[in-house]
């Protein structure tokens, strides 16, 4: 398959000023003509126009209303000898109820939907298919009235009504005119049996506007949280960077067949059910969070992303990146108190860790802004999104709030309306601060665009009591990955404090300054090695190092255990008493499974210290701590976490240590979860607010706790509680989370309950991804998770079609629940080939995804190492693999 190369770009020969798109919407057939007003780029020499198509049916192209040769070059339609300017129409069919892949126009629940980023456009038309290409659209759409009652597309209605060409009646027609110009990624159309929500808000501007939420009947009291989320979102962003909503009419549409999250259309923001419809008996905490972010993030693409658009895909970070960052800050400053963003941000870099540090260390490892591609699908990766933010992140700490709005300005004033690269983005901010640490180092800066990888800052303190100064040496080190075998050294802002003896921040006065300041400092690294010295320090202090987690960066430093005690009883800084209590544990779970002592394996083997025991006890109990907060302590780092910290991984003891941990927590504090239980359970009238879900969160860890404590004691009073709780709750989070104490506690009530919520909920079809999500990602007892998922396979409900239920199950088990996936007898590695080629001949995004799950094969121990590469062979052998599926599995053996 081709390489896509960035350093390939060229300008596009054409420019399209103007699309006039005209549908006949029919599942089997639908009609598109085309007219389009193209000129010829002088900047580029003269060459022919070569079109971007696929799987169309071409009828008729004309120039200039006149019929013209024109000839095929593989998928694209060549057209040569063209005037300078002139006007170009095709016309074309498609079937959308053919289209598996659900890129381009396809129908769902009888329904039509699309979705073009990042190349689906040309599955609806002939087309200069690529993101620095923006015209002026306005499209006619033509349906059957009574099936396809609504009929939208981006911009605003400028006419509707009856058709004269059928019966009389029977169709009719609506025409969209949208008033930006925007890159054909961002087209979209829908129709179909829809009902919407709809509210008229002001801006502070005084304009008026009306958001409107989509959905199919029956599902209209599950749309209230998107739109008090967009209506958030509306305001929080003319609020904190002064941007706008520049429509009369903003809609989001919901479907439950989409590769992704959500799309961001211009105007007409299609999402996934998934991120639309929830209210409290179906939705969980966790979904009214989501929701709040995906809808935020889409909103605010409107200007990142669509009114600055980028040039080439390589440039995706430079719309998700800066994107991601800003739902980031939105969730966090609705989240108001500073415990509460302290939490988001938490939770936010717990992602980074253990979905993207292992992106970075194995063989898709790329840059923010990649150099090549096969399959740009591929590339809408955590690296992409969340690293990506974080790199928005540190520009932001180094310009500082204010500075980072002012460069965000001046990002709009010098660019609105272009396609742009990420370069443009890091120079706006870096003028709009000329004074700043980012400005100074900015060609350096931007190496976190161009190297991949992840940085290791190497700490070491030395304390000199005669001389009252601490020193410390930082030094930073980034292995190679492929294709980059040699890094330069990075910026990187470091958070950093000093703790005392009494837990209290030390005044931080470095040596040659004159100012003692108290706190936190950010110190910016930028050698391969630098040392910085404390002078005025009166006792060996602890050092908090990477406050807020200022750089996406592994520290090593090596604690001693009273260090980090200290530091997870008293740090000011909630990021880092949180990572106190993480490598507590790490460090436990790390030597248990090294030791040779523990490899006999069995759960009851001791593995946490009553030192820890007693910590976690203090957090659980603490009188101040927020119940979100204490729930993230208390959570163990996950078997994905721990294997990346381990240079060959054996998943199974990998889970038999941390079972063991969890049994031990959930033993030793029996009576601390008990009583936590009683504390907060009872969260009264339903709110997806900050407070109330971590209260409910953390009254449901300790319920899973007193389950799985009591299947050790064998006493039935808990899971008997827990049941009768399932039965009773008033709310989606409750319930569930008693539903899954009772099934990953492993307790035989889960027999009992599961039949029960699948009865309740049979047709909410998210909660049904949930009810097979659960069973697929249980703790494996003895290999009875893969026979389980092959069952739920054969369940009516299960489709593979579907994404959502298929990755509920499929995606689950496979990257989810890694001590079930890897199983000694390979059965699951063949379990996975076949369905990543299944998958791969209906959809191949989601294989391709699917596909990503051998990605750390050869950080394996034997005899899964083998097994794995043999299952990624047999992937690779396959031949008509999609692009997609071809790169992951190639890179995966190169
Ligand atoms: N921009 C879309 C991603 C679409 C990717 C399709 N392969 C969603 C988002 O990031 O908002
Ligand atoms: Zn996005």
């Amino acid at each position: 398959a081709a390489v896509i190369k960035r350093a390939d770009y060229i300008a596009p020969a054409y420019w399209i000023d103007t699309v006039d798109l005209c549908f006949d919407l029919d599942p089997a057939k639908t009609r598109v003509l085309n007219k389009m007003t193209l000129r010829r780029n002088p900047d580029v020499p003269a060459q022919a126009l070569k079109l971007d198509g696929e799987e169309l049916n071409l009828a008729r192209v004309l120039v200039n209303g006149q019929g013209t040769s024109f000839k095929m070059e593989g998928k694209q339609l060549v057209l040569d000898n063209l005037p300078d300017a002139f006007e170009l129409e095709i016309f074309t069919t498609t079937c959308p109820a053919k289209n598996t892949q659900l890129m381009g126009l396809y129908v769902s629940n009888d329904s039509f939907f699309t979705q073009c980023e990042a190349e689906g456009f040309r599955r609806i038309t002939y087309f200069l298919d690529r993101p620095d290409v923006m015209a002026s659209y306005s499209v006619t759409l033509r349906a059957d009235k009574a099936q396809y009652p609504v009929l939208l597309s981006n911009g605003n209605l400028v006419a509707q009504g009856p058709l004269e060409d059928g019966p009389n009646g029977a169709r009719h027609f609506a025409k969209w005119v949208d008033p930006h110009r925007k890159p054909c990624y961002l087209f979209a159309l829908v129709a179909g049996q829809l009902v919407s929500r709809e509210q008229r808000i002001t801006s502070r501007a005084g304009k008026d506007h009306v958001l409107q939420v989509y959905v199919r009947p029956g599902d209209l009291d599950k749309t209230e949280h998107a739109m008090n989320s967009l209506m958030h979102s509306v305001a929080w962003d003319e609020a904190r960077f002064g941007l706008p909503l520049d429509l009369e009419r903003f809609m989001i549409v919901a479907t439950s067949d989409f590769n992704m999250g959500a799309m961001e259309n211009k105007g007409l923001n299609i999402f996934n059910t998934k991120y639309v419809l929830a209210n409290q008996a179906t939705a969980t905490d966790l979904d009214f969070s989501n929701i709040e972010s995906v809808v935020g993030h889409e909103y605010f693409h409107n200007w990142t992303g669509n009114r600055i658009t980028c040039r080439d895909w390589f440039q995706l970070s430079l719309k998700e990146g800066l994107t991601v960052f800003r739902d980031q800050e939105f969730s966090q400053d609705l989240a108001g108190v500073a415990s509460a963003r302290a939490v988001k941000r938490i939770e936010d870099v717990r992602v980074l860790r253990t979905a993207q540090f292992p992106e970075d260390a194995g063989p898709m490892a790329h840059p923010v802004r990649p150099d090549s591609y096969i399959e740009i699908s591929n590339f809408y990766t955590v690296t992409i999104y969340e690293k990506g933010a974080e790199v928005v992140r540190m520009m932001q700490t180094l310009v500082g709030r204010k500075g980072f709005a002012k460069g965000l300005t001046l990002y709009f004033e010098r660019h609105d309306g272009q396609a742009v690269t990420c370069d443009d983005f890091a120079q706006a901010i870096a003028d709009a601060n000329p004074t700043s640490d980012l400005a100074r180092l900015l060609p350096q800066f931007k190496r976190w665009y161009s190297q991949a990888g992840t940085p290791r800052v190497h700490a070491q303190g030395v304390y000199d009591a005669a001389e009252r100064t601490y020193t410390l040496t930082l030094a930073q080190s980034c292995a190679p990955t492929p294709g980059q075998p040699v890094k330069e050294p990075f910026v990187i802002p470091v958070g950093l404090g000093l703790l005392g003896a009494d837990g209290k921040d030390l005044p931080l006065q470095p040596a040659g300054e004159t100012d003692a300041v108290a706190g936190t400092r950010t110190v910016v690294l930028t050698q391969a090695s630098e040392t910085l010295t404390f002078i005025n320090i009166a006792a060996e202090p602890v050092p908090s190092i990477l406050r807020g987690f200022t750089a996406p960066v592994v520290l090593e430093f090596d604690y001693t255990d009273a260090q980090l005690l200290h530091l997870l009883a008293h740090d000011s800084d909630p990021f880092n008493r949180w990572e106190a209590g993480q490598r507590l544990a790490v460090n436990r779970a790390v030597n248990a499974i090294k030791s040779i002592a523990y490899s006999a394996g069995g759960s009851d083997a001791s593995v946490l210290d009553d030192a820890y025991l007693e910590a976690m006890r203090q957090v659980l109990l603490h009188p101040t701590l927020d119940a979100a907060f204490k729930e993230l302590v208390l959570t163990l780092p996950s078997e994905t976490y721990l294997a990346e910290q381990l240079d060959v991984v054996d998943p199974q003891r990998i889970h038999a240590v941390r079972e063991a941990m969890r049994q031990q927590l959930a033993t030793a504090l029996a009576a601390d979860w008990e009583a936590t239980y009683q504390a907060h359970h009872d969260t009264g009238a339903y709110a997806p607010d900050a407070a109330s879900s971590g209260r409910r969160a953390l009254a449901g860890m300790a319920l899973t706790h007193l389950c799985l404590a009591a299947q050790a004691s064998g006493d039935a009073v808990w899971p008997g509680k827990t049941l009768q709780r399932f039965k009773d709750a008033g709310n989606m989070t409750d319930r569930f989370n008693a539903l899954s104490a009772l099934v990953s506690s492993g307790h035989a009530l889960a027999a009992e309950a599961l039949p029960r919520f699948h009865a309740m909920f049979k047709d909410e079809a998210l909660v049904i991804d949930k009810w097979m999500g659960l069973q697929a990602g249980a703790p494996d007892r003895g290999g009875n998770i893969l026979p389980a998922v092959k069952q739920l396979m054969k369940h009516p409900d299960f489709s593979l079609r579907n994404p959502n239920r298929a990755r509920s199950v499929i995606s689950t088990f496979c990257q989810g629940n890694p001590a079930a996936f890897h199983r000694a007898d390979a059965a699951g590695y063949v379990f996975w080939s076949d369905r990543v080629i299944e998958l791969d001949a209906i959809n191949p995004q989601v294989a391709a995804r699917l596909a990503r799950a051998l990605d750390r094969w050869s950080k394996l121990a034997e005899p899964y190492r083998s097994a794995a590469r043999e299952a990624i062979v047999r992937v690779a052998a396959k031949t008509d693999l999609s692009k997609d599926t071809l790169e992951v599995v190639t890179r995966a053996l190169a």
